[in-house]
């Protein structure tokens, strides 16, 4: 190489390092709270993970079944250079919390459902950041994805340095916490990468000993089909075990980060977009249920939460009320086991009104028992009423 070669590759080296420090001081302004550059290398350890974790029967089914395309960037991007992630925190404590009590039960959803579809917000903000570089680089090339894209959002984030990659399964940031969700931008910029984050959770197990359902096998490993966040988006009948094990929650979980001390006290309220209504994320539950299609959409149609449809949200509300033991919702419960048109509905029904019990609940059980033709829901009835039996 000559004299001239190597200054021209050391002028460009220092451009590329001086945008990407450019980049890292305008995304505050961009609406951008971490931001860090990854090398396009294939994902080689994370596919060896992602084959255990599908033998072990761990994926939730949520996932892009293409392991290769899940960790190689070249069979997204041609010729990436760079993969740019970022972070976008979001708020973790209710303002005023209204109260739940009996007659007056709520839910609660989890907090990554708080303000509007992150979906859409990280989507604006990767089209500014877009559109930044561009000014800069007008041959820019870029592949943006959050969430629903085929590469592992955390394992970009873990590699660009946004954080490290804690026992909950969480990217941690120091100063974030793991209150933030995960975006990245394929590009054809050779920006050099930054340093992995150093690991931060130590010798602490709280996640891990805080799950309610055993879901974290291990340091980082999530069996998806233990985990109530997942079970909360499913749209079957759950089994009892896991029923009790969801309480009033009717989208998501948050144990695992609620419990974590890296949260103790993170906050971020700077994006008004995310920002809570206390009446929609922690609603009552009774309304929930009468919910026609048009009012749902209304209020949670622009809420992560609404992928899914109604259904799992007003299952997950009759299994809550289960849960409180709610003797005032046994009317409702039984027009839901008598008459709602989905025999999930009734038989998640039956099953609460078990919980509930009392006479009026069994007399209902009774009933339905002749006249339900749904083999599942006539099911979920005769145990409720054989456990009830078994009880007396
Ligand atoms: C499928 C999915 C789910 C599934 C499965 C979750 C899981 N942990 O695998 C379900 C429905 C359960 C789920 C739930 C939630 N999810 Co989700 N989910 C995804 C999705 C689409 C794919 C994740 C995936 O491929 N998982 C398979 C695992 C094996 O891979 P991974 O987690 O991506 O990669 C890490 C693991 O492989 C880990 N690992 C695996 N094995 C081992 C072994 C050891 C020893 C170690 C150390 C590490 C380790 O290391 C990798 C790098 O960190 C991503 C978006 C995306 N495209 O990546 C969002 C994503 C992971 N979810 C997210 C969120 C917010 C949630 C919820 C909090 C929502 C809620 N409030 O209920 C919960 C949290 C549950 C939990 N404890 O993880 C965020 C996480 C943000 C963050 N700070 O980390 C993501 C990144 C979405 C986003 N763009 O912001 N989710
Ligand atoms: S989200 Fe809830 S169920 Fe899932 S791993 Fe965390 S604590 Fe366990
Ligand atoms: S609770 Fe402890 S082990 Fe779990 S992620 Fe937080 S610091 Fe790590």
């Amino acid at each position: 190489m000559t004299m001239r070669e190597q200054e021209r590759g050391a002028e460009e080296r220092s451009f590329w390092e001086a945008l990407k420090a450019e980049l890292k001081e305008a995304a505050p302004g961009l609406g951008i709270d971490a931001v860090g550059v990854a090398s396009p290398d294939p994902f080689t350890e994370l596919k060896g993970r992602l084959m255990r974790h599908r033998e072990l029967g761990y994926e939730s089914g949520f996932e892009e079944a293409d392991l290769q395309k899940r960790t190689d960037p070249a069979l997204l991007f041609r010729e990436p250079q760079s993969i740019i992630a970022i972070a976008v925190a979001y708020p973790s404590k209710l303002p005023d919390p209204p109260k739940s009590e009996p007659g007056a039960r709520r839910g609660i959803l989890s907090r990554s459902a708080w303000g509007e579809d992150y979906h859409r917000v990280l989507r604006s903000r990767l089209q500014r950041l877009e559109e930044w570089l561009r000014e800069r680089v007008p041959w820019l090339r870029a592949e943006s994805m959050v969430d629903t894209g085929a590469l592992s959002d955390r394992a970009v984030a873990e590699r660009a340095g946004i954080g490290w990659s804690g026992k909950n399964s969480f990217i941690m940031n120091e100063k974030l916490g793991s209150w933030m969700y995960l975006a990245e931008m394929i590009t054809n910029l050779p920006l050099p990468p930054d340093a992995p984050a150093e690991e931060g959770c130590g010798t602490c197990t709280k996640c891990i000993d805080a799950c309610p359902t055993g879901a974290l096998v291990g340091p980082g490993q999530l069996n998806a089909q233990r985990c109530i966040s997942y079970v909360t988006q499913t749209k079957e009948m759950v089994g009892d075990e896991l029923m009790r094990k969801i309480g009033n929650r009717l989208y998501g979980c948050d144990t695992c980060q609620i419990v974590c001390p890296v949260n103790r006290g993170v906050n971020w309220t700077h994006h008004p977009e995310l920002q809570p209504d206390a009446e929609k994320v922690k609603p009552l539950l009774e309304p929930l249920l009468q919910m026609s299609n048009k009012e749902y959409q209304r209020q949670y149609g622009s809420n992560a939460s609404s992928w899914r449809g109604k259904k799992p949200i007003q299952r997950n509300a009759v299994i809550a009320l289960g849960n409180f033991r709610e003797a005032g919702a046994v009317p409702q419960l039984t027009e839901v086991l008598r008459s709602d048109p989905r025999p999930v509905l009734r038989g998640t029904a039956a099953w609460s009104l078990g919980r509930i019990g009392g006479e009026a609940a069994l007399e209902a059980l009774r009933q339905a028992k002749e006249e339900e033709r749904d083999p599942e829901a006539l099911a979920a009835i005769e145990k409720a009423l054989a456990d009830k039996k078994d009880e007396a």
